[in-house]
């Protein structure tokens, strides 16, 4: 975890955290839905959860609704059709705001995020603005995955890293703590990164606003049923965005120097 704050970061006391929400985005996920909420709802017992479905045709929204019946802290928002995940957590994040959650966390379904982690991420948010499950800071870990993924997941982060001038070491990484201070703060509305490129863009927006945005070690557990999402369009929408946010950056910082 960096406990020094970066220079332009916010310090000072934080509020106490409150209701905390845990955002758990589904494309076909009907055999790990059910699982990832049991595991959240025994490992933090206060959080509320949302199931972020996009109408999934494997039927993840109906197991999705039939949890929900059983438990009035479980939650569905079902979308018309698959939007990418930055659209389904834009979506989520509007409902969370509307509901009055003070905590908003993001958590993939396919049990990579372990829920037993959650408290250590809550415990970091009281003195943080963002907290960021980080499988790439001394502690963290990576089980069962691809060497073309690591590959992909180190050289993503040295990029961006690079690119935008930034110490954080997995900016890429989707499982996350906000408080709603900060979310209220990043201005979501002119956000339209798609593919897994907005968690680089969220974090990079915190960074930019000097919010204090901590990293805490992570275990991440490649999945063991279902298959990945991910594309290398997601991949090419990452690419280009972070070189038009890095070359913006140093055009700003050359004509601030003239
Ligand atoms: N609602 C919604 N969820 C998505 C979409 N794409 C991916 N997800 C979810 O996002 C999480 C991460 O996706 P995953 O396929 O595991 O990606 P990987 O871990 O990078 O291989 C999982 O919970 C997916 O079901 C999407 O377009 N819409
Ligand atoms: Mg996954």
């Amino acid at each position: 975890m960096s406990a020094t704050p970066a220079p332009g970061e916010s310090a000072g006391i934080r509020p106490p955290l409150g209701r905390t929400l845990v955002v758990i985005p589904t494309f076909n996920e009907s055999e790990n839905v059910e699982r990832i909420v049991s595991r959240v709802r025994a490992a933090a017992p206060a959080a509320h959860v949302l199931v972020a479905d996009d109408d999934s045709p494997d039927g993840t929204g109906a197991i999705a609704d039939k949890l929900a019946l059983e438990d009035g802290q479980i939650h569905v928002l079902h979308r018309k059709s698959k939007d990418g995940l930055g659209a389904a957590y834009l979506a989520s994040f509007d409902w969370a705001m509307g509901e009055g959650y003070d905590v908003i966390v993001e958590m993939d379904a396919d049990g990579s995020h372990r829920p037993e982690d959650l408290p250590r991420l809550l415990g970091a948010l009281e003195n943080a603005d963002l907290v960021l499950g980080s499988r790439w800071v001394p502690g963290g870990k990576v089980v069962n995955w691809p060497r073309g993924r690591m590959l992909l997941s180190r050289g993503g982060n040295l990029y961006v890293r690079i690119a935008l001038g930034v110490g954080l070491r997995d900016i890429t990484g989707g499982y996350r703590a906000f408080r709603r201070s900060t979310l209220e703060a990043l201005d979501l509305g002119t956000v339209s990164s798609q593919g897994y490129c907005f968690q680089v863009d969220l974090a990079w927006r915190a960074l930019k606003r000097g919010f204090r945005v901590v990293e805490v070690p992570i275990t991440f557990v490649e999945r063991e049923y279902g298959t990945s999402k991910m594309s290398s369009s997601i991949v090419r929408e990452a690419l280009w965005r972070v070189t038009v946010w890095g070359a913006q950056t140093r055009a700003g910082q050359l004509r601030g120097r003239r």
